[in-house]
């Protein structure tokens, strides 16, 4: 690896200080399983104690956060933007050895991350309410207002990333946040909450508690001082958290993953979509929500299309993170060991495995690889094309027409993206409007990418969404304030 990482400080941030935890937890490396260092096992009291720091920064009664002007607040994210970039290179080695995703890939999120502090540093000041015309003799203003302390509750698969995402957010508006990063993956978090308090961020407006979901994570969802919760992780949990913050009346954003089409035509630019149809799953080793992992291919190009793939899937090599091969092991023997009982089921079941990719020589025993692998012969409606499977594994199913494509692209509970690739500009239109997904991809696909473009899900990829200007507007709630002057 280019750089040795630094590993941070084995304790949870509240009130701009570093505590000390009472356990701690061992953090595994996925791609050789050994322990590489310890975190911070957070629990119901240091939640309680975040929250009210959060509370109080909110509130103006610890550090300045609340006085801060939008400009200012705006200024600060550049000035971490570029704090992120100058850590890059430590940052990006973490991230390699604590998700085992490949270097360059670990590199890319470190830069999307300083891109969203980025972002959002110039939205800050940007963001403004309107003016109504209502009655004569009354002038009608709506306010764009912080909701408060935003809690957020963070996966393993790109959590420097999804730092970026929420924290930049929730903090460019003005709110201040504690945040439960995974503990399966979690030392980038820690160390970019280290960048920011020494980079001036004022005490309380970021806490961070790490530890497991059970515990920290299950403290920070009920806790009744909470004014808004998003939730990036599995659709299970995201129900129990959706239902405990109900409880208190708490706004939700969900981010539960998805199913997501690559619908290929005949008439398609075929390399382009090839190479990134492959891209789209083997990608953190199809650990991504908007993984593209079911290939709807046209029935006239796909014995070609097939063939294709199946001579690339046959040549993916999986090695650790630093070796910077196609794909990386997955997060821990858990997925690993369900992944491996899913497939064997579909091949119970008569599913074909085309292809399967190979193991590099020198990748640990004990690492949790899972090859590439591409499943085709699928029966209409089988589980495989409607659960999340969370590794590098392409469905391969075939269609006729546009109207087949359209009902097997939505034939399943999710709805995060899909990729369209044809040139037929009226079908383009067709199926954008006719896919029941929050993004869909023209003849280009996005996989994880596009700070830009809002995100977020239909079904039971969830609700609410973040990137983009529509992730700032989503952590502010609008206030009306009707004035009656004459
Ligand atoms: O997710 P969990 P897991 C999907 C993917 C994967 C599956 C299981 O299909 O195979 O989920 O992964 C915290 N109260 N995604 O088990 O449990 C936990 O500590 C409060 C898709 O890792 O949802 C972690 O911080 N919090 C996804 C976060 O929830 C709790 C990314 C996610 O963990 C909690 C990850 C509780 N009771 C998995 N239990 C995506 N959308 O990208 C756990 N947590």
């Amino acid at each position: 690896m280019s750089e040795t990482p630094q590993m941070p400080p084995q304790a949870a941030l509240i009130g701009g200080e570093w505590q000390a935890t009472q356990a701690l937890l061992d953090m595994e490396a996925p791609a050789s399983g050994r322990v590489t260092t310890r975190i911070a096992r957070g629990q119901a009291a240091e939640v309680d104690a975040a929250v009210s720091a959060a509370r109080r920064a909110f509130e103006g009664e610890l550090g300045d956060w609340s006085r801060w002007s939008t400009r200012d607040r705006g200024a600060w994210l550049l000035a971490m933007a570029a704090a992120i970039e100058a850590d890059h290179a430590q940052l990006a080695a973490l991230e390699c050895l604590d998700t085992g995703k490949p270097l360059t890939q670990a590199r890319a999120d470190i830069s999307a991350c300083a891109r969203y502090f980025r972002f959002y540093g110039g939205g800050a000041d940007k963001l403004h309410g309107e003016t109504i015309p209502y009655e004569t003799g009354f002038t009608v203003m709506t306010l764009r207002e912080p909701y408060g302390v935003c809690a957020q509750i963070i996966p393993w698969n790109y959590p420097a990333q999804i730092f970026g995402r929420c924290v930049a957010a929730a903090l460019a508006t003005g709110n201040t946040v504690v945040l439960k990063p995974a503990e399966d993956a979690c030392l980038s978090v820690l160390r970019l909450a280290e960048l920011a308090t020494q980079h001036g961020l004022p005490a309380g407006a970021l806490n961070v508690v790490p530890g497991l979901g059970r515990e920290a994570g299950a403290a920070l969802a009920t806790h009744p001082g909470i004014d808004h919760l998003s939730f990036t992780g599995s659709p299970e949990t995201g129900t129990q958290v959706a239902q405990a913050a109900a409880v208190h009346h708490v706004p939700v954003t969900l981010e539960l993953g998805g199913k997501s089409p690559q619908i290929v035509f005949a008439d398609a630019d075929l390399d382009a979509a090839f190479d990134t149809v492959v891209r789209g799953i083997i990608q953190n080793a199809g650990q991504t929500c908007s993984a593209g992992s079911r290939l709807l291919v046209q029935r006239e190009i796909a014995e070609a299309f097939t063939g294709r793939l199946v001579e690339r899937f046959a040549a993916l090599r999986c090695d650790a993170g630093e070796a910077d091969a196609d794909c990386g092991p997955l997060i821990n023997a858990r997925q690993k060991s369900r992944l491996e009982a899913r497939l064997a089921a579909a091949e119970a079941d008569g599913i074909r495995i085309a292809a399967r990719g190979r193991l590099a020589e020198g990748a640990s025993k004990e690492g949790h690889f899972v090859v590439p692998q591409l499943l085709t012969g699928i029966p209409d409606g089988h589980a495989v094309l409607n659960e999340e499977l969370f590794g590098p594994v392409l469905a391969v199913q075939l269609f006729d027409d546009e109207a087949e494509a359209l009902r097997l692209a939505n034939a399943t509970d999710f709805g995060l993206c899909a990729g369209v690739w044809t040139r037929d500009g009226g079908r383009q239109l067709r199926l954008a409007r006719g896919i029941r997904s929050g993004q869909v991809f023209v003849n280009n696909y996005g996989a994880g990418g596009g700070i830009e473009l809002p995100f977020g899900g239909v079904g039971r990829s969830g609700h609410g969404r973040e990137k983009g200007f529509e992730g700032l507007r989503s952590y502010t709630r609008i206030k009306t304030v009707a004035i009656q002057h004459d």
